[in-house]
């Protein structure tokens, strides 16, 4: 759970991968089921052995929490890490945001419907859209320990009209003692470029439901289906498993008003600092379309 835990897991995939072809047609080693465990009571997981830059991070996870699926909120932020998935008028399809917030739900029959349908051939039925991360904060608060405290991006119904297939299939929270663990299952992770940002998202997004539920953090927990190094990153894996692993920065929420923050879509950037964070520099890498 120390720094070095993401790097321990990259070498492996480097050590062991088998060589694959992907959709990209660039070539992998990969894996399958990967697990890394990051105690966030001890520090916030930000990767040191390369330089990330957090900012999209956050307003990427403020995005999805406020339930958007188009890029404007991003683009207004200068973040452009959904840019090329994009319609031309920035839409997404019901990615993440959408199966958070407003699942699309069963119908439901109410008695007012029953009584227009005896009156009118005319009948139908809205979907109640599903909030699942309000359900999720109201049952960590209600019933701690319960084992049903899940949310789902994997929405098959949907995934044909989503510009990307989610990455992130689903996650569930864990209480005891106080303390709030999330454990993440991903089905597919780019081991270079895109999973030290996953791992900072879910740490992230583990310390608001905590701050919302008023609870410490515990751990979080990183499953990965396929774990792979595409071939055209695999110099840069080696150079930075030669770098040392630094201490993890720590992560403050800024809002003395939590009383008044009911739902995390109400978090802004400014509310986290990060101290201490000194990482290697960067090193760059093609991402894989
Ligand atoms: N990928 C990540 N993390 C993400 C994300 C994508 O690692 O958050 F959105 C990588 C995994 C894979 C590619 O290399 O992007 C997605 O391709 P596929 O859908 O074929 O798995």
């Amino acid at each position: 759970s120390e720094s070095g835990e993401y790097e321990r897991a990259l070498a492996f995939v480097l050590a062991n991968g088998i060589e694959s072809e992907d959709r990209t047609n660039i070539g992998t080693i990969s894996q399958f089921g990967l697990r890394m465990s990051f105690d966030l009571a001890k520090a916030f997981p930000l990767v040191t052995t390369k330089k990330l830059h957090l900012k999209s991070i956050i307003h990427e996870l403020i995005w999805m929490l406020n339930g958007y699926t188009n890029v404007g909120y991003l683009q207004a932020n200068d973040v452009t890490i959904w840019d090329e998935w994009a319609s031309e008028s920035g839409e997404l399809g019901p990615v993440y945001g959408k199966q958070w917030r407003r699942w699309a739900g069963k119908p439901e029959i109410h008695a007012h419907e029953d009584e227009a349908r005896e009156n009118s051939k005319l009948f139908t039925v809205e979907a109640s859209p599903i909030d699942q991360i309000a359900n999720v904060i109201k049952e960590i608060r209600e019933f701690p320990n319960s084992r049903r405290l899940v949310v789902s991006a994997w929405n098959p119904a949907d995934i044909p009209a989503m510009a990307l297939a989610p990455c992130h299939v689903m996650f569930q929270f864990y209480v005891r003692n106080g303390e709030l663990s999330c454990q993440l299952y991903q089905r597919s992770g780019d081991m270079f470029l895109g999973i030290p940002f996953n791992i900072a998202s879910y740490a992230l997004l583990t310390h608001i439901i905590a701050f919302i539920t008023g609870l410490k953090v515990g751990k979080f927990i990183h499953i990965i289906g396929d774990a792979h190094i595409y071939s055209n990153h695999i110099e840069q894996v080696k150079e930075q498993l030669t770098r040392a692993p630094k201490a993890y920065p720590q992560l403050s929420i800024n809002r003395i008003t939590r009383d008044v923050v009911t739902d995390p879509a109400q978090m802004r950037f400014e509310d986290f600092k990060f101290e201490g964070y000194d990482p290697h520099p960067a090193i760059k890498g093609e991402v894989a379309v």
